[in-house]
């Protein structure tokens, strides 16, 4: 048994299309816990952060101003192997390579706008949390 803790995100175009409810459900669904949770607009100070290791691609300023475009939905998500298991149900980063049934293979068609974010690794659940929650925002 491996309890992590993991951050996923409903992107901009996930909220305005209005597939916040689906992304929990799948969550819920699957046992996991959201320990916390917020709508919330991504400055663009907060985007630099959060896709840093972005910086200088051709695709970062597209990037930057996308996850910027209008509210995310913030989550902290606990379970057993959350982080790969979210990475699994949001489907591959380019969603032609998505495999069917997941939330990419569903809702995304192109890489740049593909609904929902995870966190790769533990390191990086990690520091993904620490930005975007203060600990006092979160379930003990
Ligand atoms: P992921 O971890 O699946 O979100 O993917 P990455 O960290 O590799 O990429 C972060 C975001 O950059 C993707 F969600 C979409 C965007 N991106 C592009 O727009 N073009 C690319 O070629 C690669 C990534």
């Amino acid at each position: 048994m491996s309890i992590e803790r993991t951050f996923a995100m409903v992107k901009p175009d996930g909220v305005r299309r209005g597939l916040v409810g689906d992304v929990v459900k799948r969550l819920e669904s699957k046992g996991f816990r959201i320990v916390g949770m917020k709508l919330m607009q991504i400055s663009r100070e907060l985007a630099e952060r959060h896709y840093g290791e972005h910086a200088g691609k051709p695709f970062y300023e597209g990037l930057v101003s996308f996850i910027t475009s209008g509210p995310v939905v913030a989550m902290v998500v606990e379970g057993e192997n959350a982080i790969a298991a979210w990475r699994t149900m949001m489907g591959a980063t380019n969603p032609a390579d998505a495999v069917p049934g997941t939330i990419r293979a569903e809702y995304a068609s192109t890489i740049d706008e593909n609904v929902v974010h995870g966190s790769d690794a533990p390191a990086t659940a990690e520091r993904e949390i620490g930005i975007f929650f203060d600990a006092s925002e979160l379930l003990p």
